[in-house]
């Protein structure tokens, strides 16, 4: 299909509570989100990038003009583009994966849009709805956290990961435990301990956690290897992850036993598939990790979580969990599952008004 127009929009949501992580704490979601006209079709995608660059090096002002600057002078030069070839086309620009994976996004959902197919047929899906987990931020008091994660159990989610750091570890972590018995618990550091602090975390090993989500940092697949010999817990990799080759050789180095996959991460849907492929393959069970999305995102990796190597709840919840007012029709909990689009493309489209109250600028390429 040819790409006829383009619209690059950013909204400012605002969060339900804030989300402290080691990294720092959101109190909002800036988004841009990349609306593309292709043969009178259109599609949506979504940047997992936030405002700042305090978690990934890319960030929505910097997203926004590398595409306008310099992805989209090489798809409107194209006279077909289509999903599967834009990471060959898109290759002069280097990294930025996360710009390139909105950019994929819109024009997967406008292709199948096109052939009345959905993202989780596409995509490869063998359930009609997925298991649910819950990223629990981290809070200043315990008896605060207990609150929240009571609250949330009470919802149907199935499983509960807490944000850890330093000083916020393993008693939080016992507390939550002792309180609510034979949950699914892990938790998720985001890179904020060293090489150093495998004895400390081994102190986790206890409490049987599924998982110990990115203690190093992204760089230090090495470290990972070695922490593994001390910590008893599985590590999964999130942030050190950036493409099925990279999934390929953690496994090999003895770095993760499990993967967190997140398009935007790996630079968009096609290969976070090839990451779910590659782990499969080596019989390590992954499951879909999330940048508190939209309802458009959420749209994407709630179909993505449905194909068969996710084995364990997502980070994949309720509109609600995140945002008073959802740009979409909100995803709303069942039983603990969010239900996998069944419409054409992502299955969903933005809500004119709500989309409208959100929206700080539009920016119109050709
Ligand atoms: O590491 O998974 C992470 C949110 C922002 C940045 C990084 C992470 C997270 C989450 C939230 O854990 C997951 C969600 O979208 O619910
Ligand atoms: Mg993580």
């Amino acid at each position: 299909m040819k790409l006829e127009h383009v619209e690059l929009r950013r909204i400012h949501l605002p969060l339900v509570a804030p989300f402290r992580a080691s990294i720092g704490t959101l109190l909002h979601r800036d988004v841009l989100l990349v609306n593309v006209t292709l043969d009178g079709v259109e599609g949506w995608g979504e940047c997992t990038a936030f405002g700042e660059p305090m978690y990934s090096y890319e960030y929505s002002d910097g997203a926004q003009d590398v595409i306008r600057r310099h992805m989209l002078p090489l798809l409107f030069a194209q006279e077909e583009v289509r999903a599967e070839d834009l990471a060959r086309i898109l290759a002069p620009v280097r990294g930025h994966p996360m710009a390139k994976a909105a950019v994929e996004m819109a024009i997967l959902d406008a292709e199948l849009r096109a052939q009345n197919r959905s993202f989780g047929d596409f995509l490869g899906a063998s359930r009609a709805q997925v298991d649910c987990g819950v990223s629990v931020g981290i809070h200043e008091h315990v008896d605060d956290l207990l609150r929240t994660v009571d609250g949330y159990l009470g919802e149907g989610y199935k499983r509960i990961k807490l944000k850890i750091e330093p000083g916020h570890d393993i008693d939080d972590v016992r507390a939550v435990r002792e309180a609510f018995g034979d949950i699914l618990l892990q938790v998720d550091a985001n890179t904020a301990y060293t090489r150093g602090d495998g004895q400390h975390l081994a102190q986790l090993d206890e409490l049987d956690l599924l998982l110990i989500e990115q203690p190093l940092p992204e760089e230090d697949v090495r470290g990972h290897a070695e922490l593994a010999q001390v910590v008893r817990t599985p590590i999964c990799l999130d942030e050190s992850i950036t493409s099925a080759d990279i999934a390929e050789d953690a496994i090999a180095m003895g770095a993760c036993s499990v993967v967190n996959i997140k398009a935007g991460r790996v630079g968009g849907y096609l290969e976070a598939r090839r990451v779910h492929d590659v782990c499969a393959a080596r019989g390590v069970p992954v499951w879909c990790g999330g940048m508190l999305e939209t309802g458009l995102g959420r749209a994407a990796n709630v179909a993505l979580a449905a194909l068969p190597n996710f084995t364990l709840p997502g980070d994949t919840s309720a509109s609600g969990r995140y945002y008073a007012q959802d740009i979409v029709e909100p995803f709303v909990l069942a039983e603990g599952t969010l239900a996998v689009p069944t419409g054409p493309g992502l299955g969903v489209t933005p809500l004119e008004d709500e989309l409208e109250r959100f929206t700080v600028s539009v920016e119109t390429c050709r």
